[in-house]
């Protein structure tokens, strides 16, 4: 075995914001559950945030339109099914949740990235006298150990990749999900990788599938076929990077800053509106939730921006830069407020055209170093 090789771990939490519910709401125990906007009986606007895994089996999924889910539901239901429970996200105890397993994880190893609310990766020191082979075990033995106290814990369950990089643990990670644990020493990277489908890799999305498809590529051994020049050829300088993945390569550093470019939320409303007190309401909200996520990461930022859709799609951002970073949350909703007031007259509506969708947005973060833990 190669002996500078990295163990990296990446976890990743089973339907968190359906699982949290579960745990919550003792009533929905072994329900189907869908997380996200209100489908009011099928006519209701907005998207799924996300289902647990037996509204999954109805074919319901994130980011899909909650009117479809709703359908779904209702025709697992005419099989004989029990219906799916629709249920408004709560975010403030997903994010309660998601920094107690962060700052978990964080005494578990000195490099922790976390990479959205509910994966984080941790890379763990890849030489010892002990020697390779001890160390992946080593890096089992710890991923059981996390899985079991955040059981203990949260009454949560989550699935754990160990691979020698970042893109081999993410892909071991939901290899095998719910409550999966996969663990890919290096010899073993090019035969876990062979039979996948190409999606894994990340910025192959629906084009570059059909564009591939058209090559009869669909998995990585496939993929593995076209040589690094006729790959850049097809796709730029992506092109190496996929050469590179389809080979397990992957020299990313975890970023122990949190660093997102931005921070933000948007409403879509049930009926396309110009009633100024309603929309100012919104927007107060929104600025407070941002405010509210930016305060709990210790995000300052300098940038707010405002996106408004018209009832037509029509879709306009505005943005204000301050000439000073800040964390007061109160300036999200006064600079949202200045920004969105021009819509209400010619400036920026002339037409009075209603709106759809309303968005606040926070950028040029600044974010405190929160690795700093042991
Ligand atoms: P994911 O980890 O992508 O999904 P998941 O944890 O619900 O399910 P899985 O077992 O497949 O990991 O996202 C984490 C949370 O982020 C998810 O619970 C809800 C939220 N989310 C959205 O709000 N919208 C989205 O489109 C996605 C993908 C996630
Ligand atoms: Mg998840």
């Amino acid at each position: 075995m190669n002996n500078n090789s990295r163990i990296v771990l990446h976890l990743d939490m089973d339907a968190f914001f359906a699982a949290i519910e579960e745990r919550d709401k003792p009533w929905l125990k072994e329900k189907p559950i869908v997380v996200g906007a209100d489908p009011k009986d099928g006519v209701g606007r907005g998207v799924v945030s996300t289902a647990n895994y037996k509204a999954r089996e109805y074919g319901i999924h994130s980011a899909q339109p909650i009117s479809i889910a709703w359908r779904l539901s209702e025709e697992a239901h005419r099989k004989g099914n029990p219906r799916a429970i629709f249920i408004t996200p709560s975010s403030d105890r997903y994010s309660i949740t998601s920094r107690e397993i962060m700052d978990y994880l964080r005494t578990k190893g000195t490099t922790v990235e976390q990479a959205s609310i509910d994966e984080a990766y941790i890379e763990l020191p890849g030489t010892s006298d002990k020697g390779q082979g001890n160390l992946w075990e080593e890096a089992e033995k710890m991923a059981r150990e996390i899985k079991k106290e955040i059981w203990d814990k949260q009454k949560l369950t989550c699935s754990i990749g160990i691979g020698p990089n970042k893109f081999i643990a993410k892909v071991a990670s939901d290899f095998k999900k719910p409550d999966g644990l996969t663990v890919v020493t290096p010899e073993n990277v090019l035969d876990f990788l062979a039979p996948l489908s190409i999606k894994v890799i990340p910025g192959i999305g629906p084009k570059a599938q059909e564009k591939f498809s058209k090559l009869n590529i669909q998995t990585i051994q496939d993929l593995r076929s076209l040589s690094e020049v006729e790959l850049t050829e097809f796709f730029g300088k992506w092109g190496i990077a996929m050469w590179e993945k389809a080979r397990g390569i992957d020299d990313a550093p975890l970023v122990t800053e949190y660093t997102r470019k931005s921070i933000g939320e948007q409403i879509t409303f049930e009926k396309d509106t110009l009633d100024a007190p309603f929309l100012v309401q919104q927007l107060q909200k929104l600025a407070l939730s941002v405010g509210k996520y930016a305060q709990d990461q210790n995000i300052a930022f300098k940038t707010v921006s405002l996106t408004v859709r018209f009832f037509d799609f029509e879709t306009k951002s505005r943005a204000k830069t301050l000439s000073h970073y800040t964390d007061e949350a109160t300036m999200i909703e006064k600079i949202a407020l200045q920004l969105l007031l021009p819509f209400f007259d010619a400036r920026e509506n002339p037409k009075k055209k209603p709106i759809r969708l309303l968005g606040v947005r926070i950028e040029k973060l600044l974010t405190a170093q929160r690795d700093k833990m042991l």
